[in-house]
């Protein structure tokens, strides 16, 4: 173990002075929290985070985590100074149009971004991620890891719901991978905290199971040895106090709550630089601050070549394990895997919450990176992957391949964005549809990162029955279908349900949500020769009919209603085609002839049993959308369709009525 570096005064101001000058020429940003917290977090990297700026992706470093994500200023300094693909110019484009530097950090932008954070309390959420992936990764393969998550937050963050849940979930697995470092200023946007957060934070998490240790945020002794106890944990994560003031360092605002979100003013700075004996020219950097840091990560360099030489003597000696490991970070799948997921599917019957279950079993044979979960609604779901255990500590040893969330849906999304951005999984988790209420936060940023988290919703519609409007989703299909970048996924039934999950393994490039349904489908009768990947294209023609007088297009349960209402209709001597669209989404990716051609030249009628929301755009305003617009009731299945007219009688009567009233209409022109 190296000695520890005692950090000078002047790499400490310059973090400081680059946060104050980046914020001032932008004249716009958060310099308060970069200049109280800067000498606690380079003691930390200094001689704790284990990272090489060379090898930023190294898959066994220490991550930093900014939860505090308005004092991204403290972030860009230190991955400038250590010498990460991060430029002064890019320190100087700070919050500027196009600039890597945007005013919250975000993932891909720079390499040592671990997560996108803004939003606060997320970022300690996707600590707990990163960190049971590290752990697991680690229990799974025996690999010689030691990579611990270090995580940065602020009242803020310690006051959001979704920290606490987070918490309570890391406490309770014992994940002592993780530190979380809680830089109280007792100042936010408002004030002071004395108006909003006076509890005793210390004797929460250690009733939540955590190990807390109270320091000062400018004594670098009593730091390293706080940052020193947390890394050997081997029982409980540990969370470390660390009083500063805001601001500090700045002439005459330490302490202000102005600090926390506003440029100084070129006075201010003048003064605060005269204060110090600071050069009063901007970004400034001293030869001897650059070789100071230089050496930093020569040391840290020769810590990473030390442990790849253990590395590289663990991979020859368990051959077996090191390619368990390498197939953990590769996830890749054999070619035509998905042909293997789908057999038979096409005549399962049941919900297609079930007939995910079966898919699920299926993708997790061929892809062990795949992890999953549920927040206590596992059996209702239909999310377990069999025979992969509990995800847990034993021995010391985390294993498992399903991880009992309990009921924290909002930190269950964010850690499974952790989870996801820790690059070994692919972690599904799951819950009732209506419940991603409780995630959106999470599944945004899930989408805003292209993480490739999976969000497993079951119990879809009204359908559901007898929970009544509390459960039953309405307005969230179209409103998932909003975020930009997320992949909704409705299958109707088991073929369109494993293909939804081979799609998602194979071809997401970013998050997807499942929409299943809790009550039971028919199967469909597919026309002899299809092509299961025609459902890749998120919507085709299931039944094609040349004479057609309009176009059904369905989802998911309602694509069975459709064709049902379809032979009621050819009764009457209207012929339909009937068009399945699983994914809007996707569907909407696809080239303008192909989406002509599914949707057809006829009248449309789209049914969805959801709020109509988006359906004009995709089908045409001309076209009847048969959707729910209002909140659902407690009753019976039947009783539910009767009511909302979804059966099939009263689908071809609004459709009958609906074209006659075109067909007059065009007729009295
Ligand atoms: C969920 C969420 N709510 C509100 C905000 C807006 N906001 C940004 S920083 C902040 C105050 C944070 O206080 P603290 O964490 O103590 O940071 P400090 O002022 O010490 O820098 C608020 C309310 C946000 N970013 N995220
Ligand atoms: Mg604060």
């Amino acid at each position: 173990m190296p000695d520890i570096v005692k950090v000078p005064q002047e790499p400490i101001d310059t973090i400081r002075m680059l946060a104050l000058d980046a914020v001032q020429k932008a004249n716009a940003g958060h310099p308060g929290t970069p200049m109280g917290a800067a000498e606690m977090t380079l003691t930390l990297w200094t001689n704790f985070l284990r990272f090489n700026s060379e090898k930023p992706d190294w898959q066994d470093r220490d991550r930093f985590v900014l939860s505090v994500g308005h004092a991204s200023m403290l972030l860009y300094s230190l991955l400038h100074l250590f010498g990460y693909d991060c430029s002064m110019d890019d320190i100087k484009q700070f919050r500027q149009a196009g600039s890597r530097t945007a005013g919250h950090p975000e993932y891909g932008h720079l390499q040592g971004i671990e997560t996108t954070t803004g939003p606060l309390g997320q970022g300690i959420a996707n600590a707990v991620g990163l960190a049971l992936g590290q752990a697991l990764l680690k229990g799974h393969t025996g690999a010689p890891l030691k990579g611990h998550t270090w995580c940065l937050a602020g009242d803020g963050c310690m006051m959001e719901g979704i920290s606490y849940e987070a918490a309570s979930l890391a406490g309770h697995l014992g994940l002592n991978n993780l530190t979380l470092i809680y830089d109280q200023n007792h100042i936010t946007i408002d004030g002071s905290t004395d108006q909003t957060f006076t509890e005793n934070t210390e004797l929460r998490f250690k009733a939540a199971g955590w190990d807390v240790i109270k320091v000062d945020g400018y004594d670098q002794a009593a730091l390293c040895q706080a940052f020193a106890a947390a890394r050997d944990s081997q029982e409980k994560p540990t969370l470390i106090i660390s009083h500063s003031i805001i601001g500090k360092g700045s002439a005459t605002m330490e302490g202000t709550a102005f600090t926390h979100g506003n440029a100084l003013g070129e006075k201010e700075v003048a003064a605060t630089k005269q204060k110090l004996g600071w050069p009063s020219d901007p970004f400034h950097v001293s030869e001897e601050t650059r070789a100071w840091f230089k050496a930093q990560v020569a040391l840290k360099k020769k810590a990473y070549d030390a442990w790849a030489t253990e590395f590289e003597a663990w991979r020859k000696a368990q051959p077996a394990a090191a390619g368990a490991y390498d197939a953990l970070w590769s996830q890749k799948l054999p070619l035509g895997f998905e042909s293997a997921m789908i057999p038979g599917m096409a005549e399962e019957k049941g919900s297609t919450r079930k007939l995910s279950g079966k898919a699920i079993q299926a993708l997790a044979k061929q892809l062990p990176s795949l992890i999953g979960g549920s927040a206590d609604l596992a059996e209702n779901n239909f999310s377990l992957i069999r025979d992969g255990g509990t995800v847990g500590k034993a021995d010391g040893v985390f294993k498992g391949r399903n991880i009992y969330y309990g009921i924290r849906e909002h930190a269950m999304g964010s850690i499974t964005n952790g989870l996801a951005l820790h690059g070994a999984w692919r972690p599904l988790c799951a819950t009732f549809m209506q419940f991603s209420d409780y995630m959106r936060p999470s599944i945004r940023l899930a989408a805003l990162m292209k993480a490739r988290s999976i969000f497993d919703f079951t119990h879809d519609s009204v359908f559901l029955g007898e929970d009544g409007p509390t459960h039953q989703p309405v307005e969230h299909l179209n409103s998932l279908r909003l975020i930009p970048g997320l992949t909704l996924w409705r299958p109707a039934e088991g073929l369109e349900t494993a293909m939804a999950w081979a799609w998602t393994a194979s071809e997401a490039r970013g998050p997807v949500a499942f929409a299943f349904t809790r009550q039971n489908v028919p199967t469909l009768p597919f026309a002899p020769g299809f092509d299961p990947k025609q459902i890749w294209k998120g919507g085709y023609v299931f039944e094609e009919n040349a004479a057609a007088d309009l176009s059904l297009v369905a989802t998911g349960s309602e694509v069975a209603l459709a064709l049902e209402a379809s032979k009621l209709l050819a009764a009457q001597g209207i012929k339909c085609r009937i068009v399945s669209m699983p994914s809007v989404c996707v569907f909407g990716r696809q080239d303008e002839a192909y989406r002509k051609q599914v949707l057809g030249s006829k009248p449309r009628v789209a049914i969805e049993a959801g709020s109509t929301g988006l359906w004009a755009s995709i089908v045409g305003s001309e076209s009847l959308v048969i959707g729910i617009d209002q909140f659902g009731m407690s009753a019976k299945l039947a009783d539910i369709q009767e009511h909302f007219g979804f059966t099939p009688p009263q689908v071809a009567e609004k459709v009958r009525l609906w074209l006659a009233g075109k067909t007059a209409a065009s007729a009295a022109l």
